[in-house]
């Protein structure tokens, strides 16, 4: 049941989302909505061929136009130092292609006009000439001798990218080695890519007058763009402003600096005028950062009685043409090492090489995640094998092998400190939701009788909230985040995050949190991202990060408040501070609960009546870096059957059951779950973004990209555990991701082990209808 927006005590409650009214009427105010005076269009210049050299570039023609301004091409813009800009995971990367263009749909050359039609016009006038060359696609070839080197800026002249490994590499052999039962399996997590509904897009307005320029952005990290806009650029930050406005979702898709943002600003600056620039859908789904594209390869040891003793991990990550992956620096692969999951291995070795070829770069986003998908889908995906190996229950290989609930925190083999978590309870709460013994019975009814049924289990263990600055930063910028607080005189709260959100619903969760902190409601409490002028620096929203670490600085602030507040109180109650107490609601004197004064009437008081000394005012800041991440965790059951005419997967039932700790809106958790969910759904059945051998992108549309509608996703039965994190000032983990995380491998498993009595125990993702309908007829079972 929802509730109303005015009730106090609000945390835990399923508050309708403030936001919402807003965008069903069409109210929001997204980047496409803003028109400025005098605003001029910007299109982009793009190679067909993934790998040729550029012989010449002529423009004259576009200009013959009407209404093109003017043309901008990698030339000019080496002119002034600005060829290339660094990516967040300190490559670099062309703004506009000199020399050659190294991926399908590169970025050529950029046209501004006064339409953005003339733009498009002006853009199919630009002659390129090109070259030809021979494209690598393959990412195991582009580590041959016989491979062209791709990257012939850089001094190593190898498509190999970086080498990462994690772990014990003696260890686990020799652990492996004297393993009673070794399994190994070959997992591919495709190239897919997060597709929000508004694709990402950007207004530059330089004001030649004051020397500020304003940008318009559509951002998922305010303050990480205006930060590497003015490294890239060489305008002093502070005379950067960043907004983002309202977000047609993000998944990850609008944390890295695109080029076209960057030639948006240069023509701003060389013009005097605002120039908007949004892409087309296929610019979005073809150069836009992905995500995944890991190919990875597994070994379990384990006794025969299914407890597991080792855990190796190799992968060669396709990064495409520039290493664009948003990863933190200390990670070139992401939080892939949470690849041992919810499961104690007692030595694990994990290993990541990144290599160049031939695609649009990027590496890391859809929900984000930093590679937990990755290392979800493949433990997940593994123990299944091993399960059917040992021939036993996947329910039961699990219970054997879990991390204990009195053996957190845990330290993981590879290094990472999980800081609570109850697996056997989210497992027996889902069983129980099931009523499982019940659905096996089932099973091997209807597999009598003919049918391909099959069920599947996901036990993953997340690990979110990128912030701890001793291990965290990116390009340098440590991953804290932050939020200010100021309460009115009237007693009404304006808080500002630096996290930024796309849908998620901090308007609501974040005045919800403060509100609980200083006994307001959560329509007290205004909540303000996305403005760098207004806002305290932070990092972002991805990685489910915001909860974690703008959510405890949005906690402290209020509290840091409060402790000032009790101040004021001790004054306007005639006792001592230490006299006071805070029931949640009120301060009252101890022991004399019917004198008793409200936030609302503290804040007047900061104004208007304060202790002698004291400064005027009631307004805190906090800058939050937590001591560790939070490992947020599931269980997940998949029930489905298979059309033996067709191919097709029907998803019976799913039934997921997920821990991120105290909850803040239940009803927020449950349609993040339901969104995650889907999206879990698109990469198991439906999505790849899939190249032919000269380096086409075969999905850069939504007729050959799909996306799950409401006519494709399954029923979500949703339930929960909660427990708390032991270091987040409210116990509060994050949640956006785990239902993406843990879902793929649920769907795989039970597609498996629909076919496991005809020998099947793997299957390359998507699950399209058709390879399932090539596997079935393989075995005689069409
Ligand atoms: N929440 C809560 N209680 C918890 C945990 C979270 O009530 N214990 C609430 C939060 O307060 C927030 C929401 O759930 O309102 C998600 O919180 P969190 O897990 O902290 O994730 P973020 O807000 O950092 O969002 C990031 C995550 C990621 S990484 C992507 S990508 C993503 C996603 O969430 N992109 C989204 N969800 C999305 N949802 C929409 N609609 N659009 C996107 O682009």
């Amino acid at each position: 049941m929802s509730m109303d927006v005015t009730e106090t005590q609000p945390l835990g409650k399923a508050i309708k989302r403030k936001e919402d009214p807003r965008f069903i009427r069409g109210q929001g105010r997204y980047l496409d909505d803003i028109v400025l005076p005098h605003m001029l269009y910007m299109a982009l210049v793009r190679s067909p061929y993934a790998h040729a050299r550029i012989k010449s570039i002529r423009t004259e023609a576009a200009y013959t136009v009407k209404g093109v301004k003017a043309v901008l091409t990698g030339e000019d813009l080496a002119a002034m130092n600005l060829a290339w800009m660094p990516t967040l995971a300190g490559d670099q990367q062309m703004v506009l292609a000199t020399g050659k263009v190294l991926f399908q749909y590169q970025e050529v050359a950029a046209v501004v006009a006064e339409t953005r039609e003339a733009a498009e016009d002006g853009v199919s006038r630009v002659e390129v000439e090109y070259e030809p060359l021979t494209p690598v696609i393959d990412p195991y070839f582009a580590l041959t001798a016989e491979a062209p080197i791709l990257r012939e800026d850089r001094a190593q002249k190898s498509n190999h990218i970086f080498h990462w490994e994690v772990g014990d590499k003696e260890g686990t052999d020799a652990a492996l080695a004297a393993s009673p039962v070794v399994v190994k399996e070959q997992i591919r997590m495709p190239r897919v890519h997060p597709a929000p509904l508004e694709p990402c897009g950007c207004i530059a307005d330089y004001q030649k007058s004051t020397g500020k320029l304003t940008w318009y952005v559509t951002s998922q990290a305010p303050h990480a763009h205006r930060t590497v806009l003015a490294m890239v650029s060489g305008l002093p930050e502070h005379m950067i402003h960043v907004v983002s406005p309202d977000i047609g979702g993000g998944f990850g898709n609008k944390v890295p600096v695109y080029p076209g943002y960057v030639c948006a600003v240069v023509m701003s600056i060389k013009l005097g005028q605002p120039i908007k620039w949004i892409e087309t859908r296929t610019e979005n789904l073809a150069t836009t950062n992905f995500a995944r594209d890991y190919h990875m390869t597994a070994e379990i040891g384990a006794t025969e009685d299914g407890h597991v003793t080792a855990l190796k991990v190799t992968t060669l990550a396709d990064h495409g043409a520039f290493d664009a992956a948003a990863d933190p620096s200390k990670f070139p692969a992401g939080l892939f090492s949470i690849v041992t999951g919810s499961y104690r291995f007692p030595v694990a070795f994990a290993e990541v090489d990144g290599v160049y070829t031939n695609k649009a770069p990027g590496g890391v986003a859809y929900r984000c995640s930093f590679r937990v998908t990755e290392a979800s889908f493949l433990i997940e995906r593994v123990m299944n094998t091993l399960a059917y190996r040992l021939n036993l229950d996947p329910v039961e290989l699990r219970r054997r092998n879990f991390i204990a609930s009195e053996e957190f925190p845990y330290q993981s083999p590879l290094g990472w400190t999980y800081d609570s978590g109850n697996y056997a309870k989210t497992l027996d709460t889902a069983l129980a939701m099931v009523d499982y013994p019940k659905l096996r019975r089932e099973q091997q009814k209807r597999r009598e009788k003919g049918e391909l049924v099959g069920i599947g289990i996901s036990t993953f263990t997340e690990i979110v909230g990128a912030g701890p600055s001793h291990t965290f930063d990116i390009l340098g910028i440590k991953m804290f985040d932050s939020c200010e607080i100021r309460i009115h005189p009237t007693g009404k709260v304006i808080a500002r995050l630096g996290a930024r959100h796309q849908g998620q619903g901090h308007e609501t969760t974040f005045a919800q949190l403060i509100a609980q902190e200083l006994g307001l409601s959560a329509a007290d409490v205004l909540i303000e991202e996305g403005d760098t002028d207004t806002a305290p620096y932070g990092l972002g929203t991805y990685a489910s990060r915001s909860t974690p670490t703008a959510g405890g600085a949005a906690a402290l602030a209020a509290r840091r408040v409060r402790k000032k507040a009790q101040q004021i109180a001790a004054h306007l109650l005639e006792v001592s501070q230490e006299d006071v107490q805070w029931d949640g609601t009120r301060f009252f004197a101890k022991g004399l609960s019917s004198r008793s004064v409200t936030m609302a009437d503290v804040a007047l008081a900061a104004y208007t009546n304060l202790p002698e000394g004291m400064e005027p005012g009631l307004e805190a800041t906090y800058y939050y870096d937590p001591p560790n991440l939070t490992f947020p965790n599931g269980a997940y059951i998949a029930v489905v059957s298979i059309d033996r005419g067709t191919g097709q997967v029907h998803v019976e039932r799913f039934v997921a059951v997920d821990d991120c700790g105290t909850v803040i809106n239940p009803m927020v958790v449950e349609g993040q779950i339901h969104g995650g969910l889907t999206e879990g759904f698109g990469i198991a059945f439906m999505q790849e973004i899939a190249f032919d051998s000269d380096g086409n992108n075969l999905a850069p549309n939504f007729m050959d990209y799909l996306v799950p509608t409401a006519v494709e996703t399954p029923h979500w039965e949703t339930g929960r555990t909660v427990t708390p994190s032991p270091h987040h000032p409210i116990g509060a983990k994050g949640v956006g991701e785990s239902p993406n995380v843990g879902s793929p491998a649920a769907f795989v498993n039970a597609v498996i082990d629909a076919l496991a009595p005809y020998g099947v125990t793997n299957l390359e993702i998507p699950l399209f209808p058709w390879k399932i309908w090539d596997v079935l007829k393989q075995h005689g079972l069409t």
